[in-house]
């Protein structure tokens, strides 16, 4: 089996530890390549490589850094074949989707923050008496991004570029499960001409390769997406150091159906924010609440719909659904089904793990599950499932509406479909999420804040967000 490696100084380095572990191909239920695990010696490694990389690279000219992450963004869009199939492969998606979504999404990230920081300014603040401050924005030095499975190069490259586009060194690590897009990631870089030590990538677990980023004294800042027990583990490590912390965390998010919605649109969109990559988007929503002069008809359609979404090979052009990233995350979100039950629900269609026939006859497949029946304060309405899991729910009132939505520890991302402008925006306002989408799904403009409120997460990225928080603000106050 091929043997990832770990870039480190702009070297491709086999782990200190010798060791390795089992990475799995989840449409065919077997492993398939071996991943570093890597620990805080190659950490180390990494930081020192960081750190003498830093100097030249904190004072290159915008210009140049940003010239040199748009060769990287080139780079991944010639390779966009390989680093799809090798995401599809990978995660479970289907290959259109990689094709599609995930990885023309890791090119456009390096080049929007390659020429964002080409547009990035600090403030000045003129007193009264001809006195003025002004604000420098240096980078911070050697910084952590720690990027999940579900999107695996798209959130990497979301969290690193905005980090070398300031002009810090990074050390990354991506999920254990999903390491390979940032592992051929690694030859695009070198490709591209950035120098070694600016970017290092360490695979192996959250436990020994993460935690020793998250414990480092010398790396002052963590970007991290991934759950929200893990978010409060990195927090109290890396709180009491004083890092600099922005965490992407888990969410619940709500789906709110008026009965005024544009009808076809509205069911159309709600089965792809539910069902989009398996529901293994912190961003799909999972819990739909309908009017309930709506109620019967969306329900009946919605799950018709549904039922269409067969999960097949993801290599298969026509594959709706792909597999679940791991046997254990399978398992996970087999048992809030099981939960469900127990709790008084009905399942209306899905509920199984989907066996297929020939080659992933094997893989970790589950077939789309609605439910309906369940009370909005239930485990299964409250807890993050994170799979193809949807509950729908009647409701009588915008007040009621609002109520169910806010009513989990989450807020990261809500939906809402109507076409009473004044009431959209009412709603908008009043949701406790740190992003709204009014009558649409994951439209996204990569200048805007991104990231939840609550347990969702601290912070934000996107935009002039992350170039702030990947800078040190600096005031200088002159007396004229
Ligand atoms: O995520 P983890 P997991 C949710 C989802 C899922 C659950 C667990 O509900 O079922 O989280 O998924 C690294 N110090 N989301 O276990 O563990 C880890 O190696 C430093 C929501 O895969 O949070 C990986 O690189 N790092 C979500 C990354 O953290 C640590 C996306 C995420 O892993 C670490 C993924 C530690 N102590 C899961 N422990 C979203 N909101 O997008 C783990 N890691």
């Amino acid at each position: 089996m091929e043997k990832l490696k770990n870039y480190i100084g702009g070297k491709m380095l086999a782990p200190r530890s010798r060791s390795y572990f089992n990475n799995y191909e989840p449409a065919i239920g077997r492993p398939y390549s071996l991943v570093p695990d890597s620990d805080a010696r190659d950490v180390q490694a990494a930081v020192e490589a960081a750190q003498s990389a830093f100097p030249a690279w904190s004072a290159m000219p915008a210009e140049e850094r940003g010239a040199i992450m748009m060769r990287i963004a080139a780079i991944v869009r010639e390779r966009l074949e390989p680093l799809a199939r090798a995401e599809s492969r990978d995660n479970g998606k289907p290959l259109w989707l990689a094709r599609s979504v995930d990885i023309p999404r890791a090119a456009t990230n390096f080049h929007f923050f390659g020429t964002a920081i080409q547009h990035f300014a600090s403030e000045a603040h003129p007193m009264a008496d001809g006195s003025v401050n002004y604000t420098l924005r240096k980078p911070l030095g050697v910084v952590g991004c720690i990027s999940p499975w579900n999107l695996p190069l798209y959130l990497f490259t979301w969290k690193v570029a905005p980090a070398l586009a300031t002009g810090n060194c990074v050390v990354a690590k991506p999920s254990e499960i999903t390491p390979k897009t940032a592992y051929l990631f690694a030859d695009i870089c070198r490709k591209a001409g950035l120098p070694p030590g600016v970017l290092n990538i360490v695979q192996g677990s959250g436990a020994g390769a993460g935690a020793a980023i998250v414990e480092h004294p010398e790396i002052e800042a963590i970007s991290f997406t991934g759950g929200t027990a893990t978010g409060q583990q990195i927090a109290r490590t890396a709180a009491p150091m004083f890092k600099k912390l922005s965490l992407e965390l888990g969410g619940k998010n709500p789906t709110i159906v008026f009965a005024d919605c544009d009808y076809e649109k509205t069911i159309e969109e709600t089965v792809r924010a539910s069902f989009a990559n398996q529901g293994e988007i912190c961003l799909c929503g999972s819990r739909i609440y309908v009017e309930r002069a709506l109620y019967d008809r969306y329900r009946d359609d919605f799950v018709r719909r549904v039922k269409k979404l067969k999960p097949g090979d993801p290599a298969a052009k026509n594959s709706r659904q792909g597999a679940l990233v791991s046997e254990a995350h399978l398992n996970k979100v087999l048992s809030y089904v099981d939960l469900a039950r127990d709790e008084g629900g009905r399942i209306l269609t899905g509920g199984k793990r989907a066996r297929l026939r020939g080659r992933c006859k094997d893989g970790w497949f589950m077939q789309p599950t609605v439910i309906e029946g369940l009370d909005y304060s239930c485990r299964t309405n409250q807890e993050e499932i994170f799979g193809p899991v949807v509950t729908l729910q009647p409701f009588d009132s915008e007040e009621e509406a609002l109520r169910y939505a806010n009513g989990t520890v989450y807020g990261l991302a809500a939906s809402v479909w109507t076409n009473d402008i004044k009431r959209a925006h009412r709603v908008a306002d009043r949701l406790q999420s740190g992003i709204v989408w009014l009558n649409c799904w994951m439209l996204r403009d990569l200048r805007t804040p991104f990231g939840g409120m609550k347990d969702s997460g601290v912070g934000r990225e996107g935009g002039l967000e992350a170039l702030r928080f990947f800078t040190e603000p600096k005031n200088v106050c002159v007396k004229l």
